[in-house]
């Protein structure tokens, strides 16, 4: 038996040299290891032998498979290595390779009008004013000269808080004007970007949550003739040099006088009667304007003779005719195909 062990270790060894891949190892594991491998079968044979041949035999057995499954282990690791190596070869990373492009977000549109509106006021020497978006009814309506059972409520349908019906989501900016008159004594010029709420069907011109910018001037002597001056300049500014504004006769229980402004259309240059913005109107409405209310001083504790005006426009109204939009909705919806254009 002792021969023959000396043939298989030498079989094996000269097999076991030329293999150079893992399929091919196993194979040659199993048929010298393996259930009905070649070394089993020695054992079997073994169990044969009378019990002083066994001890003999079987130590000269144990000794070359334990040696020759050192070898196969070994040959297995270089094996295993000399994959990995070529794997990782195989996927090796290029560092020279440029990397790829970064998506470097952008402001909202919303966000880049909200801010040139505010930039354009904070120039002419008004600074920033924010108020929360949940208000009590009084600085949403009472203090703003609209009584309960007033109608121009109707027009300011808005969200209640359940259990809590002095609180409601802001209709408009303007209660930030009674929160900042309530803080501070004149000189007043402040500008008050946010978020309003509107129980309002939506549709392409109308949202149920808007933005808005508010602006209040107060001090002596403040003149209708200020409020025209300082919206035909912001105006300019953000419309363009040539574009004119017009004041109409209109109603805000909180201004009196009160105002629409519109301006002329700066999509058609007020020359086609069939534009999409103007309807042919060759103006576009603006904002709402006038004089502070002489009932809004007296709710805030101003001294009567005390003069002011205030205005508030739409934020999505202002870039729908600034990027020529049609759809408010497109705002809201965050489709990058939309917003990266911005
Ligand atoms: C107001 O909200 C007054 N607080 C504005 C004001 C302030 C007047 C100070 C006088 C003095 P109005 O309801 O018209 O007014 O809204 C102002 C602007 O908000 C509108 O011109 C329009 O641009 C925008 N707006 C109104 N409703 C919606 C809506 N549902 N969706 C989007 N924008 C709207």
């Amino acid at each position: 038996m002792t021969a023959h062990l000396n043939e298989i270790e030498k079989n094996f060894i000269s097999e076991l040299s030329p293999i150079a891949s893992l399929q091919d190892l196993e194979e040659l594991r199993k048929r010298y290891f393996g259930r009905k491998g070649i070394f089993n079968d020695l054992l079997d044979k073994l169990k044969k032998l009378s019990s002083e041949q066994k001890q003999k035999e079987g130590q000269a057995l144990n000794a070359v498979k334990e040696s020759l499954e050192k070898s196969l282990q070994s040959k297995l690791k270089q094996l295993e290595e000399t994959q990995l190596r070529a794997e990782l070869e195989k996927n090796r990373e290029d560092w020279s390779l440029p990397a790829a492009p970064l998506l470097i977000g952008s402001s909202h549109p919303l966000t880049q009008i909200l801010e040139e509106v505010m930039e354009t006021f904070v120039s002419m020497g008004f600074s920033v004013a924010e108020g929360p978006e949940i208000e009590t009814d009084e600085n949403n309506f009472g203090a703003l000269n609209i009584p309960p059972d007033h109608p121009a409520r109707d027009m300011h349908d808005t969200f209640y808080i359940r259990g809590n019906p002095q609180h409601l989501m802001r209709t408009h900016t303007s209660p930030v004007q009674i929160r900042v008159m309530r803080s501070q004594k004149p000189p007043v010029r402040i500008i008050a970007p946010g978020r309003v709420y509107r129980h309002e069907a939506v549709d392409a011109t109308h949202s149920s949550v808007f933005h808005q910018v508010e602006g209040l001037a107060v001090d002596e002597n403040v003149s209708f003739a200020d409020l025209k001056g300082t919206i035909a300049l912001a105006c300019q500014r953000l419309f363009g040099k040539n574009v004119q504004t017009r004041f109409r006769p209109s109603y805000f229980p909180f201004v009196e006088p009160g105002a629409e402004v519109d301006i002329s259309c700066t999509i058609c240059r007020q020359s086609q009667s069939n534009c999409p913005v103007c309807k042919g109107t060759g103006w576009i409405e603006m904002m709402g304007a006038g004089m502070v209310h002489p009932n809004v001083f007296q709710a805030v504790g101003y001294p009567p003779e005390i003069t002011g005006f205030a205005f508030g426009m739409g934020i999505e109204r202002i870039a729908m005719i600034r990027y020529g939009i049609s759809d408010m909705r497109l705002f809201y919806e965050n489709h990058l195909d939309f917003l990266s254009q911005f």
